[in-house]
């Protein structure tokens, strides 16, 4: 049943019942239409509209977005409420977002409890709200505050949505303190649609189009939304919603919404794959190795999480400075009013940080988040075997090491399994969980419920070096040098990549993480590297002249102490010293050429990763590249704008760069054979 309708007395209860979240598909769109006309024909005094289970309703089935809308299209139904003789209240508890909390608007009367959240957040999804929420909305709290609700798609508190006048009423049981609103106080509130809009006000147009330029630059719902409420505010509210409608529709059949869909689906769909059965291990203690930042964080994720953490340090003076990071990530936490004093004070209560492995006798889960050596893993591996049950598990956070190796120090490998967090791992959404040659599934099942625990994205990985997201970052950086070497600057390579849609080019984002990081990965891959590959020196002599980013005031920027960060002419003499010594000539690359050299390298890896079954899917590499590599979100991910562009065009695009360069750019088989074939990577299973 999708909506049901129960009479007592005068007052009609329809209740929205289509779990989950009481998404509004096909049949509740046809449930409330029929439950309207069977107020008006009972001649009802009001209806109390609910939803069942733990949302109100959280809008429009987006899995209906990709085919043609059927009718009853939800605005009509709500039209339906809003002008019905019969007054409806809306009793909300638990979310009412987009389409849900138009249904609230569309209603006389909203009453909602005091956990409820109410908001439009169609931008995220590439929309805009298409049933009357950018015509209701300003009526109903003005302009200024429906243009933020709208853009930033943030929802409202109900204590908020009280204060801004999106409700009427904040109530502990919203059914209640709807059953005591009579027929005349109800009577007495006008329907939505009748209010007035507000005056338009060119101040609070231009502040909106200014907070999008800054924080949503790129994405066309935002700024479309702007210019819709701009053009009809003044139109009567029937033909203003027919503007709405269409702009709807155009944006829900554009490329950004099918992208931003595809990643919210991929978020939720990301959890252990079907064949892994195995029970995971029961998480109360777990043992942290090393409390640097990485370690800090991820102790601060658990104790966020409820665990007791104890981290493991090489002796007194560490386990004080861990001590002291985590402490540092409490307070910063407090200031932020992301915990309470209680939280932060029971997050203290249940952490250690200590150099005696004893400690940490009952943990049931190791992560080793050591110094970046083999020989520094091998030997915490030992220690925490010798310190922890049989059956713990022991995880390591390498970013590139070989976790086959490090579980080969174990006497039981199956116990070793690779959990790669982002830094800061408080923070940071993603989750790789690495599979080793003799990971069990326990092991990997425990890693899954972690991520679950701690409210991660749990992406699959292979072994092999870097993983899925470090692997296809080194192809990036690859590229990235090379356009330098042959005739760009950090600053022309930064700005194509933020142009494509980064928060930041991958010259700044080195300079964050420090150029010793990506230094010594590449001494560790000395002996391994092709000798046929093209090796560009530039960021080793960086790293000579003791430039090693942010840290040091100076990398491939200036950071003066004044802040900020400026351009550095010795860093593009660098370059053209550097060509000019390998007897190269440099040519100038446009912005949309190294734009198409980096992603088309990334793509170019990918492809093999997913080939090499080191990801499971082309749907995981878009969580990792979005969710831990700041690959922007509206493009859908790697994968899926790497379909969008066509593997046709992407193999001819290869093989005109492998002209150049054919190690460098040797095509992926997997794109040749999509190309071959007319398949999408999204389609792909690996087999290996
Ligand atoms: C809209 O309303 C347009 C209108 O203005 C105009 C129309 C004409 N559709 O997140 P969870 C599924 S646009 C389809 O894990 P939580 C979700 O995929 C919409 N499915 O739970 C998952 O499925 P599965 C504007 C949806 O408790 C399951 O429900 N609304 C939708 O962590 C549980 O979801 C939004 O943007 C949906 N709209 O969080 C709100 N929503 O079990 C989007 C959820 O198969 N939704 N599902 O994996 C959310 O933000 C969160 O899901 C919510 C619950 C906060 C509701």
């Amino acid at each position: 049943m999708s909506v049901s309708m129960r009479q007592e007395a005068d007052t009609g209860f329809v209740e929205i019942d289509n779990p989950p979240v009481n998404a509004i598909g096909h049949a509740v769109r046809e449930g409330l239409l029929k439950a309207v006309k069977w107020a008006e024909e009972a001649k009802l005094a009001r209806v109390i509209v609910t939803g069942k289970g733990r949302a109100f309703a959280a809008g429009a089935d987006a899995r209906e977005f990709d085919s043609a809308p059927k009718e009853p299209h939800l605005p009509d139904v709500l039209n339906a409420i809003d002008e019905s003789p019969v007054p409806w209240i809306a009793a909300i508890d638990g979310v009412a977002l987009g389409g849900g909390a138009e249904i609230a608007m569309a209603c006389r009367m909203r009453i909602i409890s005091p956990k409820s959240q109410i908001g439009l957040p169609e931008v995220t999804l590439g929309v805009l709200p298409g049933a009357g929420g950018t015509q209701r909305l300003p009526r109903l709290v003005g302009l200024a505050r429906a243009l933020d609700i709208i853009t930033t798609g943030k929802p409202l508190t109900a204590q908020k949505a009280l204060e801004a006048g999106l409700v009427h009423q904040v109530a502990d049981d919203p059914m209640q303190a709807a059953l005591g609103t009579g027929a005349e106080a109800l009577q007495r509130i006008v329907p939505t649609w009748t209010l007035p809009a507000p005056d338009a006000d060119e101040g609070a147009f231009e502040a909106a189009r200014k907070a999008v330029a800054k924080k949503q630059a790129n994405q066309t719902a935002p700024l479309k939304v702007i210019e819709l409420i701009r053009d009809t505010l003044a139109e009567p509210f029937h033909q203003a919603l027919l503007a709405e409608r269409t702009a709807f529709l155009e944006l829900r059949n554009g490329a950004q919404s099918k992208a931003l869909r595809h990643m919210f689906f991929a978020e939720r769909a990301a959890k252990a794959p079907a064949w892994l059965t195995a029970e995971p291990v029961s998480l109360k203690h777990v043992a942290v190795v090393g409390g640097g930042t990485m370690g800090a964080g991820i102790a601060y994720a658990l104790l966020n999480a409820g665990l007791t953490v104890t981290i493991l340090e090489t002796d007194a003076q560490g386990a004080e400075r861990a001590i002291a990071n985590v402490e540092k990530i409490i307070s910063a936490s407090l200031k932020r009013g992301l915990i309470n004093d209680a939280r932060a004070a029971d997050h203290r209560s249940r952490f250690a940080a200590s150099s005696d492995y004893s400690t940490a006798a009952d943990a049931t889960l190791a992560i080793e988040a050591a110094y970046e050596s083999m020989e520094v893993k091998v030997d915490v591996i030992g220690k925490l075997e010798a310190a922890l049950p049989k059956d713990a598990i022991l995880a390591t956070n390498t970013s590139y090491l070989d976790i086959n190796e490090i579980a080969a120090a174990a006497s039981d490998p199956a116990r070793v399994v690779g959990l790669h967090f982002f830094a800061p791992a408080h923070i940071m959404k993603l989750l790789e969980i690495v599979r080793g040659d003799h990971s069990s599934d326990t092991s990997l099942a425990t890693g899954f419920a972690l991520a679950k625990l701690l409210r991660k994205i749990p992406v699959l990985a292979g072994v092999c070096d870097g993983f899925i997201g470090n692997r296809i970052l080194a192809r990036y950086r690859e590229a990235a040098d090379t356009v330098l070497m042959d005739g760009a600057t950090p600053w022309d390579v930064d700005k194509a990549m933020v142009g494509f849609g980064y928060a930041m080019g991958p010259y700044e984002a080195q300079d964050l993480s420090g150029l010793d990081i990506a230094h010594a990965n590449r001494r560790r891959q000395d002996a391994t590297r092709d000798a046929n590959r093209r090796y560009i020196p530039i960021a080793d002599r960086m790293v000579e002249l003791g430039r090693l980013g942010k840290k040091t005031g100076a990398g491939w920027y200036l950071y003066p102490e004044t802040g900020g960060k400026a351009e550095d002419a010795a860093v593009a003499e660098l370059a053209v010293a550097a060509a000019k010594s390998a007897g190269l000539t440099r040519t100038a690359y446009s912005q949309q050429e190294i734009e198409r050299r980096l992603v088309l390298a990334m793509i170019n890896e990918a492809a093999d990763i997913l080939d090499e079954g080191i990801a499971q899917s082309a749907a995981d590499i878009d969580l990792v590249t979005v969710s831990g590599y700041g690959f922007p979100r509206w493009r859908g991910g790697l994968m899926h704008y790497a379909d969008s562009l066509g593997a046709g065009n992407i193999v001819e695009a290869l093989e005109g760069l492998a002209l150049e360069d054919a190690v460098a750019w040797k095509v992926s088989p997997l794109l040749k054979r999509c190309a071959e074939n007319g398949g999408l990577l999204a389609d792909y299973v690996p087999t290996r």
